[in-house]
């Protein structure tokens, strides 16, 4: 005989939506490995912390002003800018692609920070 029972219909039909559920549940944790990261810079005491950021393609990199007076996030090379980040303010960029970037504060050249995409 190979009429299936209603109980072994039913009993397949559990094993595949528990089969799909554990499909799910691995590409979604794929997908999170995967995810970006948000990477936060902090401007305090005229610095930036940390000085060096290692990032992957693709991450964020925020930068929050918690010091008294307005800053900036200007790269060397010219590719990217920040404009002026007033005290409480922040302003994040993503980075597509690989390399090591150099920035200042274009108020306060003294205040050096770098970034390593890879
Ligand atoms: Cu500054």
């Amino acid at each position: 005989m190979s009429k299936v029972s209603p109980a072994a219909a039913s009993w397949s039909i559990r094993a595949v939506r528990r089969a799909t559920l554990a499909l799910l549940v691995v590409v979604a944790t794929g997908a999170a490995s995967a995810q970006a990261a948000t990477h936060t810079i902090t401007i305090a005491g005229m610095t930036f912390d940390p000085a060096t950021v290692r990032l992957a393609p693709g991450d964020r990199v925020v930068w929050l002003n918690r010091d008294l007076v307005p800053h900036t996030a200007s790269a060397r090379d010219g590719s990217f800018e920040s404009g002026r980040i007033d005290p409480g303010q922040q302003w994040s960029l993503v980075f597509a692609a690989a390399g090591a970037i150099d920035y200042v504060c274009a108020y306060h050249p003294a205040m050096q920070g770098r970034l390593e995409v890879q």
